[in-house]
């Protein structure tokens, strides 16, 4: 008997090696990188939730300054943020605060197209794009580039814009690099989790965007930008000695989030590593196992001391 339990136990052990041999995951290819040439500025769209939270303005006021001969800023999109908190019109809200910061640094003459004011597809999932000024923007701007060339769509609210214009026109697909700020990602689990704020925003545009097998992708999880927290005091010390910029940042602050001593600069921490690459420490990392099987970059390490310094002497043009 006590033979019979020990085979038992013993083929169940074989069964078990077998099946996790079985369930490995085969090998992907790595993800495409495009290799922007160093002698032009880059082609970038900017998408952006910035009636919600307020770092979408911080990263704004850092990129709206002509000081970056890296950038070449073609527009600003507005994105929704909608949910049961949120009140409505959630996409012409940040569409007014783009068109107000654009308004103060002399700039509307920049494209500022609106967004989608709804999610792509349905709550309950499917990819129909949700067409707008916004979607257009980017097909037509990456539809007008030279053969060979790419432009950088970089999405710092939910992605339902630049998805849609993806699902619209698949022929972007080799004509942009996306970057988005969202998702949690844990590194010890090798995880990914969806219940972040962006991607719960639109989560059909998430996984649009992730099993998009043509598409370079790069994610920032929050779980990394987290490391970009500025203290209050600080931060308004060097507002004031920011020109009416930073009267209007430090407003922003003071009227969204009065009782808060700190602020995680999400959105500014993805822009920051994006601009100065040396500053945040991309990997590879397959998507989801419910998404399509790829690789995809992924944030693992930003630099925050040295961002923190660069922001400040940015600011500087505005004083
Ligand atoms: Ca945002």
């Amino acid at each position: 008997m006590r033979n019979s339990i020990l085979l038992l136990l013993l083929a169940g052990l074989l069964c078990t090696c077998d099946r996790a041999t079985e369930t490995t995951a085969p090998e992907l290819p790595p993800p495409p990188r495009h290799e922007f040439p160093d002698d032009k500025p880059i082609k970038f769209i900017l998408d952006t939730d910035s009636a919600n939270e307020i770092d979408d303005l911080y990263a704004l006021a850092f990129l709206l300054p002509e000081l970056d001969e890296k950038i070449d800023l073609l527009g600003v999109n507005s994105a929704q943020w909608f949910h049961v908190l949120s009140g409505d019109s959630t996409c012409y809200r940040s569409q007014q605060l783009n068109e107000e910061i654009l308004t103060l640094a002399g700039k509307m003459d920049l494209p500022h197209p609106m967004g989608a004011d709804m999610i792509m597809g349905y709550p309950w999932g499917e990819y129909i794009p949700r067409q707008s000024p916004a979607s257009d923007f980017i097909i037509e701007q990456a539809m007008a580039l030279p053969e060979g060339e790419r432009l950088v769509v970089m999405g710092i609210g939910a992605s339902t814009n630049i998805a849609s214009a993806l699902a619209l026109e698949p022929a972007i697909a080799d004509k942009i690099v996306v970057y988005v700020l969202g998702f949690n990602y844990f590194f010890d689990k090798e995880a990914w989790e969806k219940g972040e704020f962006n991607i719960r925003r639109d989560l059909n545009a998430a996984n649009y965007l992730l099993n998009h097998q043509d598409l370079e992708l790069h994610v920032m999880p929050t779980t990394v930008a987290i490391q970009y927290t500025w203290d209050r005091e600080d931060t308004f010390d060097k507002l004031d000695q920011s020109g009416a910029m930073g009267a209007y940042l430090k407003n922003k602050w003071l009227e969204r989030f009065p009782d808060n001593d700190s602020w995680v600069m999400w959105d500014v921490a993805l822009l920051q590593a994006f601009i100065k690459p040396e500053q945040g420490e991309e990997i590879v990392v397959r998507t989801p196992p419910e998404n399509e099987a790829r690789n995809v970059w992924l944030y693992r390490d930003i630099d925050e001391e040295a961002m923190l310094d660069d922001f400040w002497t940015r600011m500087e043009f505005w004083q």
